[in-house]
């Protein structure tokens, strides 16, 4: 794989306190262009060819004759527990210095996510990541890298500017032909709902009280894939046992307290919104508390 010597002494220290600034008022900021196009690409590929094998961890299980398109892509999740290239991203020194720039502190990395979205996929409903995470104290903070161009056809990110500064709400229940999870956020009506539209290598780091989900990929022919890193501040002292074990940005493990409950960022539902029975099996085994 093609991995580039990354810039990080070049990274303009007036562009950093900018996107710190942006992520304090809006609650989001992107880094446009941070991992190269051959760098992307090789992502891209690697991921394309992780997603041959199904796994014993794959939540929903692959079904490859499924008419829903995320049975036949679902995302991956905790990769860099068993792949390298996932933990080498994760960990990558420049997602670290724009973390560290907008946090203010080096933070700790707890999971890497891979959305496949093909083409006719739900999306996610709009929620708050620390709902799923419990980080005390402080939050997480997510990076999202754009693997694909992304925009409204293809189900780009949806972002409420400034959400950030609410406290994590109680969900109500989501629109499951929308999103393939079946709960969302309660938003008061004219809300601004704002997509990020996005270039492949770009990323787009977010706070995990930012209110934030995706529509359907609704284009005829489009992935639009994802890799997702999720991070703790370096202040906190527990996160939920679904993100254990925690680790610095080194890659070594830190030993932090189990806040109760938690879980996966998102419980899988049928488009009928029917719960199946590994979901339910899923979720006892995984210690899943909603609350
Ligand atoms: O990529 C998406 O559509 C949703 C991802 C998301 O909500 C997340 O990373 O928390």
């Amino acid at each position: 794989m093609v991995w580039e010597v990354c810039p990080v002494v070049t990274m303009a220290s007036d562009l950093l306190v900018s996107a710190a600034n942006e992520f304090q008022q809006q609650g989001f900021t992107v880094a446009r262009s941070l991992f190269s196009g051959s760098e992307t690409n090789a992502l891209r590929e690697h991921f394309m060819e992780l997603r041959k094998s199904p796994r014993q961890d794959d939540y929903p299980p692959v079904d490859s004759d499924n008419p829903d398109p995320l049975r036949r892509w679902p995302r991956m999740i905790h990769m860099h527990r068993w792949d390298e290239v996932s933990m080498r991203w994760l960990t990558d020194a420049r997602l670290n210095t724009w973390l560290t720039a907008i946090l203010g502190k080096e933070p700790f990395a707890v999971q890497t996510m891979l959305y496949y979205k093909p083409a006719g996929a739900r999306g996610q409903a709009l929620h708050q990541d620390q709902f799923y995470l419990k980080v005390q104290p402080g939050t997480c903070v997510a990076a999202w890298m754009a693997l694909d161009d992304c925009d409204e056809e293809n189900g780009c990110l949806n972002v409420v500017p400034g959400s950030h500064t609410w406290p994590v709400l109680c969900p109500v229940k989501a629109d499951s032909s929308q999103s393939f999870t079946d709960v969302t956020v309660p938003l008061k009506p004219g809300t601004p709902v704002e997509p990020v539209v996005m270039r492949a290598g770009d990323v787009l780091f977010f706070n995990g009280q930012l209110v934030h989900g995706s529509l359907p990929n609704v284009s005829t022919d489009r992935f639009r894939r994802a890799l997702i890193g999720h991070y703790i501040v370096g202040e906190a002292e527990s996160v939920a046992p679904y993100y254990h074990p925690v680790l610095r940005m080194d890659g070594t493990q830190i030993s932090l307290a189990e806040s109760a409950g938690g879980g996966p960022c998102g419980i899988w539902a049928e488009d009928d919104g029917e719960h199946s029975k590994f979901d339910l099996k899923g979720r006892l085994e995984d210690g899943f508390l909603h609350e």
